[in-house]
């Protein structure tokens, strides 16, 4: 299976965020081109599936058991509709993944055609806690779907998350997180 570094999207992107419409505070100063010591900060690549991406989102929920095959299936999808915008940081001392996030776009008819953000897997190692690593990845991919001219972005978290995400601005919802959950909900076929 040829796994390769081309990346889910255009990582200039990142680059081009505007870092001053942040409010939060990183001491020490870190960035999305300057991530801190030996780590790099990027689009999702196929190779991440053998850098112990899945490790890495274990420690979020069951990740299931994903081959290369299944894995750049999914992520070709991905890559195809242009909405998903998967963030990894590496160790390149180790060359692992030690953190990822997920930005969502989803389209919509109502807000005049508008664009809804959606926030998914923020999963930072626990050998990486302590490194601003979360705050980093969620600030990154706030700011990314305000470029994107999202009018909202939104994301579900546990009760002892909440904090964490009000620093970045996000405020809980008026609105209930109803769902509905199957139990043949594994592979499909894209
Ligand atoms: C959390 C995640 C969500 C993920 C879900 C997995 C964030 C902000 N939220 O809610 O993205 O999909 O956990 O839980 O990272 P599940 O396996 O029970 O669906």
């Amino acid at each position: 299976m040829l796994l390769d570094d081309i990346p889910l999207f255009e990582p200039s992107l990142l680059q081009e965020l505007d870092w001053s419409d942040s409010s939060v505070s990183f001491s020490p100063l870190i960035s999305p081109s300057n991530p801190g010591q030996g780590l790099v900060l990027r689009p999702l690549c196929t190779a991440d599936f053998n850098r112990g991406l899945f490790k890495v989102l274990s420690q979020l929920s069951e990740t299931g058991d994903v081959c290369a095959e299944e894995f750049t299936r999914k992520f070709e999808h991905m890559k195809k509709t242009g909405d998903y915008y998967v963030l990894v940081v590496e160790d390149t001392n180790l060359g692992q993944i030690v953190a990822t996030a997920t930005l969502i776009t989803e389209h919509k008819f109502i807000h005049s055609c508008a664009k809804r953000g959606r926030v998914e897997e923020v999963v930072v190692s626990d050998v990486c806690r302590g490194k601003q690593l979360g705050k980093l990845l969620v600030t990154t991919l706030t700011l990314l779907s305000k470029k994107l001219h999202c009018y909202k972005i939104t994301l579900e978290c546990g009760p002892n998350n909440v904090g964490f995400y009000q620093k970045f601005g996000y405020t809980p919802s008026k609105e209930t997180y109803m769902q509905c959950r199957f139990s043949n909900g594994g592979p499909q076929p894209v």
